[in-house]
């Protein structure tokens, strides 16, 4: 006889495309920073849904918010307004301090939403002749899944079989400004990057590496756009993780936990220079902006706040990474990572470790075969985090 388990597994996989290779756990519930399988049993969750779940599962004000709405008005399309949309659209200004947002669902969606708006700005503000926009991106960046997205990845696995690529991109090494200003042509509109990669395995650029950035991109007239998808709203220390450098982006992108896990909702922020040149027809989306999508931000974004995830990542970060550090296993390469964004690097593949913390109630993820990322939700506490690093020495200690 199949487990409940064994079964979904089964399905899934059966009937899957199979773009994934999940870990052997089926889950079935969630709350703060635990997800429960089918068995019941309890697990820390230290992905959080690669930073989607910032708030942690099921966080009862978000669920409120989505609960009252639910049976109310959840999609009107932007054929017209809803009463939502505004104080969404205003909030997420307040926060990035920019002037004007425009809603999309997934973050690659919000990405290719930048690109446009720089091409756009690079065509009706910069002067560039028609066709002839670059865009300069870094080696090793993580922007999304779609043809355009993946065109410019310099990951074998996101881009071969995919192509032909979206022409109009330009890559320069992750972390160097000499790299990015030699990079910057006549044509060049905008500078896309995230502020720590997290794909490529939670790389930090150097110190006052953005600051420059901003420098550079000011002097050429090119626009900064910064990926805050996994980094933004808190999980790095800071409520945007450019905050650190206090550098203020031309564009920012946010999505994952712009719903706290509920639900799809990402946007760009930026000004009304760039923003204000899409015109009707120009731009859009079936679901975005839609009012249980704005319901669910706007309670998402007011726990970030009131709750000060920020500063939580920030000390409760410096315990893990600290915790982290102390373990001694000859296989650990090195610690690194922002508030409680933590990658650790072994010398032998993750794989096998994440499976034994699986079994012994922790969910983590290997990224690009060697390091192993831990973010759990920023809503977990200092005994919590103890808790998972006794976890973590255990499994280092019994892994073969
Ligand atoms: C998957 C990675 C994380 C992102 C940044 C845009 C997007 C993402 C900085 C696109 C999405 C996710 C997608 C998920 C795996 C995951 C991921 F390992 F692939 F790189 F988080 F680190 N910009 N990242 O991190 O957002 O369209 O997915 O909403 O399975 O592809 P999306």
């Amino acid at each position: 006889m199949k487990t409940k388990a064994e079964k979904s597994i089964a399905l899934a996989e059966r009937y899957g495309a199979n773009n994934y290779h999940p870990l052997p756990v089926v889950l079935e519930r969630g709350k703060g920073a635990f997800v429960w399988d089918t068995e019941g049993r309890r697990y820390f969750d230290m992905l959080s849904a690669y930073s989607a779940l910032n708030q942690g599962h099921s966080h009862p004000r978000i669920v409120a918010a989505a609960r009252s709405q639910l049976g109310r008005l959840s999609l009107t399309s932007r054929a017209f307004h809803n009463s939502l949309l505004g104080p969404f659209l205003e909030r997420i200004c307040a926060l990035t301090r920019q002037e004007r947002a425009l809603p999309m669902n997934s973050g690659a969606e919000a990405v290719e939403t930048a690109i446009k708006a720089m091409r756009l700005w690079g065509y009706r503000k910069k002067g560039l002749p028609d066709g002839r926009a670059k865009i300069i991106v870094c080696d090793g960046n993580f922007h999304g899944r779609t043809t355009t997205i993946v065109g410019f990845s310099s990951d074998p696995d996101s881009y071969s079989g995919f192509g032909p690529a979206t022409p109009g991109f330009l890559r320069v090494p992750f972390g160097s400004s000499k790299a990015l200003e030699a990079a910057i042509t006549a044509d060049a509109c905008g500078f896309l990057v995230e502020p720590i990669q997290g794909e490529a395995g939670v790389n930090l650029p150097p110190e006052g590496y953005f600051r420059r950035v901003r420098d550079i991109c000011s002097r050429h007239r090119v626009l900064f756009c910064t990926d805050e998808i996994q980094t933004g709203l808190g999980r790095t220390g800071r409520l945007f993780a450019l905050d650190h450098e206090g550098v203020k982006p031309d564009l920012v992108i946010l999505g994952k936990a712009l719903s706290g896990g509920l639900y799809p909702i990402s946007a760009v922020a930026s000004s009304s220079e760039v923003l204000g040149l899409f015109k009707p027809g120009t731009h859009g989306s079936t679901f975005g902006g839609n009012p249980l999508a704005c319901a669910i931000g706007l309670a998402a974004l007011d726990v970030i706040v009131k709750e000060k995830l920020p500063e939580k990542a920030k000390t409760l970060g410096t315990h893990f990474k600290a915790g982290l550090e102390k373990l001694t296993d000859p296989r650990i390469k090195e610690v690194r990572g922002q508030g409680l964004l933590l990658g650790l690097e072994l010398a032998v593949k993750a794989r096998p470790l994440c499976e034994l913390l699986m079994k012994k109630g922790l969910l983590a993820k290997e990224t690009h075969d060697f390091t192993v990322r831990f973010a759990p939700p920023l809503v977990i506490t200092r005994p919590q985090i103890d808790q998972a690093l006794r976890i973590i020495r255990e499994a280092l200690r019994d892994l073969p």
